[in-house]
């Protein structure tokens, strides 16, 4: 009788596969603030339905459902209501009694209802936890008619939210040119580690990669070649504004630099008025001698164009008339396709640049920054100007300079060339990548607190630059990027203590992932792969 007076709807819920379980405790970034599983399991089905509670949620519901068909090969949909539904995925802004903040979320299950819970850009982050709670398979083109895979996930509580607000990578497009297709690869890869700063390095001495309309030559000319000859390339304004949207769809803000005033050759080549020195061949680079003016004709003459990897040996010169015009010009049309609130002026390895002209440079970068609206952001070495709390500095080696920022009371970005560079060798094997900085294996790069400085209240986060003197297409990006972004992502992301011996195991659980994602990633001896 009792039997008989169920709804006739009614079954035992389903305990979790140990294989959705291992997936539950082996997220990265490790969640934050809890994950806990109640060992039951949440399938996810052809009749599952999206539901969100307003419409600012659309964008991010349907980049869920985007990724849910894509590997499934459903046609999950998404509806507007603001009744929970009885059943599937239900999202919702309404903020739970934890301090979710802007990029924070909840993922919770109650038996056939999953609920996620955040601001947008919170509600993108569950889906990257989402994804990988999911099988492997998730991240493949489903194959047309056969679904063999059950889309489980083991139910449970996740609370998360970001320790920094800045979760960063570079990639230097400028050594060697990567176009739309490999910066977008770039771009959805950061995203799935919950990375929200894209950092491109568009300008340096090997090339010009950005259209700035009002001086054409620097991209026609100086964006002609790049490291060992090849034909480089650059991006035009409408194709920047492509991939600036396309970060911004991931909630990650690209923030352009150009490298100013060394690491300038590119646009010494392309118009003869900026250069104010003769190149002299030294030490197999072309440096230039500013004693000796390069006028011809009373014309001062271009540089060549450099394809070599020598840093360090242009500058532009403070005194000469068309050089802020150059700039003004420059940082004006940037800023103006740039929506995010940066702009990063370079200032490293001014090695020929005079002390007291890179000073005076660097207080004048301030100025035309912040008339353009832009908060100014430089290599550590721009610690040396009169900066203050309205500027980002970006350490990279020299801790005096750090500690010089924060005197100043400016903010600090990590990037620690010895722990955090993207182009740096795993070991003395590594096919590609250089060591001057040291050899950095996963562990190594994983083994290190960017809150070191935090007390200050001074750090904003963690970036992982990707130099490309020695990477030349989308495979030499991902061996050096994978697997040490996801760690990178960790140390950005997640509060708490961390052990190397604990990642790992983590780190080698995502193999299966990698290769479902097409990532040509580094094999690490260091990493117990799954
Ligand atoms: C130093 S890091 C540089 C770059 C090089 C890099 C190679 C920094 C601010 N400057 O110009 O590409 O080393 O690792």
């Amino acid at each position: 009788v009792l039997v008989a007076s169920l709804p006739s709807c009614t079954k035992a819920p389903k305990e979790a596969s140990p294989e959705a379980l291992s997936r539950f405790q082996n997220i990265i970034p490790r969640p934050s603030v809890e994950a806990k599983s109640d060992g039951l399991a949440f399938l996810i089905t052809s009749a599952t339905t999206i539901t969100i509670v307003n419409d600012s949620l659309q964008p991010v519901a349907q980049y869920l459902a985007g990724v849910l068909n894509k590997g499934t090969g459903y046609t999950i949909a998404v509806r507007t209501s603001n009744e929970v539904p009885a059943s599937g995925i239900f999202i919702t802004t309404k903020l739970s009694d934890h301090n979710q903040g802007r990029e924070g979320y909840s993922i919770s299950t109650a038996g056939d209802l999953l609920t996620i819970t955040g601001k947008p850009a919170g509600v993108f982050y569950a889906t990257q936890t989402l994804r990988q709670l999911l099988p492997p398979a998730i991240e493949k083109a489903a194959a047309p008619g056969i679904d063999t895979t059950s889309w489980e996930i083991a139910s449970g509580q996740i609370v998360d939210r970001p320790q920094f607000s800045w979760r960063g990578s570079m990639l230097d497009v400028a050594r060697h040119f990567f176009g739309m297709d490999d910066v977008k690869r770039y771009i959805d890869l950061m995203s799935l580690y919950k990375m929200n700063i894209l950092h491109l390095h568009l300008s340096d001495d090997q090339g010009w990669r950005i259209e700035i309309k009002s001086w054409p030559k620097l991209t026609e000319h100086g964006g002609s070649t790049e490291v060992g000859g090849g034909k480089g390339g650059f991006f035009t304004q409408e194709q920047y504004k492509e991939l600036v949207a396309y970060a911004a769809e991931r909630f990650i803000t690209v923030v352009p630099e150009i490298d100013m005033p060394g690491h300038i050759n590119s646009a010494l080549a392309s118009y003869g008025e900026l250069n104010g020195g003769i190149q002299v061949p030294k030490e197999g680079r072309i440096e230039l001698d500013l004693s000796t003016p390069s006028v011809l004709n009373g014309k001062s003459q271009p540089t060549q164009l450099y394809t070599g990897v020598k840093v360090g040996f242009s500058t532009l010169r403070y005194e000469k008339a068309e050089t802020f015009k150059f700039i003004n010009d420059v940082v004006r049309e940037l800023s103006a396709i740039t929506p995010g609130p940066y702009f990063h002026v370079g200032g490293d390895e001014a090695h020929v640049t005079k002390k007291e002209e890179y000073i005076k440079f660097v207080n004048r970068f301030t100025e035309i920054v912040k008339a353009n609206g832009k908060k100014m952001i430089g290599w550590e070495e721009i610690a040396q100007g009169d900066i203050d709390s309205n500027v980002v500095v970006q350490y990279w080696n020299k801790e005096q300079y750090a500690l010089d920022a924060l005197e100043k009371n400016a903010q600090i970005i990590m990037s620690p060339a010895k722990k955090a560079y993207l182009d740096m060798q795993y070991d003395s094997t590594s096919r590609i990548g250089l060591h001057w900085a040291a050899y950095i294996e996963v562990d190594s790069a994983y083994i290190w607190d960017p809150a070191a400085y935090a007390e200050s209240g001074q750090v904003l986060g963690v970036e992982a630059p990707l130099w490309t003197e020695t990477v030349t297409n989308m495979d030499d990006i991902e061996y050096l990027v994978f697997p040490r972004l996801p760690g990178y992502a960790e140390l950005g992301w997640t509060s708490g203590a961390k052990t190397w011996d604990e990642y790992k195991v983590r780190l080698g659980k995502h193999a299966p992932r990698f290769d479902a994602l097409e990532i040509d990633y580094y094999k690490s001896p260091k990493v117990p792969w799954m």
